[in-house]
């Protein structure tokens, strides 16, 4: 596909085409996905944490979260909070779908990010990244900003 596009390009010999199609390759290649208001909120004791941020998709399609991993810490999960009459469980989600032109939140009382197994100290301050994994084959590494309960809303 590229080299055919190259060659048409020199075939045509116009410095102008040639741009066009850079600028084409490049909007294909723009993220659909965006993470905005990415926090954690932190636990004392090695307790897990729970990471919340809002998706935000751009595109004119779906687009479904599907793996999400951290350098910081050696296990995360995405979990959603069921209530059960008067107990709540949390519940594995093998996949979060973020509609076209739209967004959803993993927040407090919904999703969460379950954060398990910190390779490293994290204290509240501090800014730990997610690597989140999408159905389209975007893969985004977002900055979550580290939240003492206190600083919780
Ligand atoms: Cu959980």
């Amino acid at each position: 596909m590229t080299i055919k596009l190259k060659t048409f390009a020199s075939l045509a010999g116009a410095f102008a085409l040639s741009f066009g199609i850079a600028t084409a390759a490049h909007a294909a290649d723009a993220h659909a996905i965006s993470v905005k208001d990415a926090w954690v909120r932190w636990l004392p004791n090695n307790l897990p944490a729970a990471g919340y941020a809002t998706l935000v998709n751009t595109g004119d399609k779906p687009v479904d979260l599907v793996d999400i991993s951290s350098d910081d810490y050696g296990d995360a999960m995405l979990h959603q909070t069921v209530s059960n009459g008067s107990t709540q469980k949390m519940v594995m989600v093998d996949k979060l779908t973020v509609p076209a032109h739209g967004q959803v939140a993993i927040a407090p009382g919904g999703y969460h990010v379950m954060l398990e197994d910190a390779k490293h100290k994290v204290a509240p301050g501090d800014t730990v990244h997610l690597t989140l994994k999408f159905s389209d084959g975007e893969t985004l590494s977002a900055p979550f900003v580290v939240k003492s309960p206190a600083q919780a809303k």
